[in-house]
């Protein structure tokens, strides 16, 4: 999948996309990322990229010519057809997995990122096609939620992560918290793995985490359990589990 990105920051991204996973995914071509520094199409001569805000108020927006000139350039790329483009806003819909699981799709996506009080709204009207939240909170600028978004899509690209079943195991337990993990050793300072995990019974083994993966997301996710389809055996387990608590 190929990101282009517009942004005025791109050196923001530099570490977090080129370490461990991210950057193994470029080297093996999986994904690609390119950047559009806004600044770069200012046909202002001192680069000037933002103004005031028509009608008064504090802060600046990002003014339409260097983000028209940028997406008509990007746009001459594509030969006309330019990719879905997203924009990212905490007015936008709220990114989760299903969401993600869905862009992983896209063979080509452009990534906006806005900065201080936003953008000529006769941009977003003219190029955007999706606006996407990362979560109900206020960032100094896109390219953080820019890059949550890469990070969470480009996993689910085949391929990118280790581990195939990695992936598909988690989508088996999507939409309920993971069960507790442990390794060696078996005593850590007096503090013990449970002993099922040493048993070597795979059946009660399976039972014992799906019984905790319930547990913590009923104790630290009720809202989850709204909307996951549970087995009768899930049901069993809920019932021991409220019974204990
Ligand atoms: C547009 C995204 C961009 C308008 C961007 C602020 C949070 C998110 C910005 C605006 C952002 C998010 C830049 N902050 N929750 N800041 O995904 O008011």
């Amino acid at each position: 999948m190929i990101f282009d990105i517009i942004t005025l920051f791109p050196e923001m991204f530099e570490s977090p996309m080129n370490t461990s996973i991210l950057r193994r995914a470029q080297e093996k071509g999986l994904i690609k990322l390119n950047f559009y520094n806004i600044r770069d199409f200012s046909k202002n001569k001192h680069g000037q990229v933002d103004d005031y805000p028509y009608g008064g108020g504090s802060g600046m927006v990002l003014m339409p010519q260097p983000l028209f000139d940028c997406f008509n350039y990007i746009k001459e790329l594509y030969e006309d057809n330019l990719p879905k483009v997203i924009y990212f806003t905490p007015q936008g819909t709220v990114l989760n997995q299903r969401i993600a699981e869905e862009m992983a799709h896209e063979e080509n996506l452009i990534l906006l990122c806005g900065h201080y009080e936003g953008i000529d709204q006769r941009v977003i009207d003219t190029f955007v096609d999706f606006e996407l939240s990362i979560g109900d909170y206020i960032l100094t600028g896109g390219e953080l939620a820019a890059m949550v978004f890469i990070d969470c899509v480009s996993r689910q690209i085949k391929g990118v992560l280790g581990n195939p079943e990695a992936t598909a195991e988690e989508s088996f337990s999507n939409s309920l918290l993971e069960y507790p993990q442990y390794t060696r050793p078996a005593i850590y300072e007096g503090l013990k793995v449970p002993d099922i995990l040493l048993s070597g019974n795979h059946k009660e083994i399976a039972k014992w985490r799906r019984k905790e993966s319930l547990k913590n997301t009923l104790i630290k996710r009720p809202d989850l359990l709204v909307d996951v389809d549970l087995s009768s055996e899930d049901r069993q387990l809920l019932k021991e589990i409220e019974n204990e608590l």
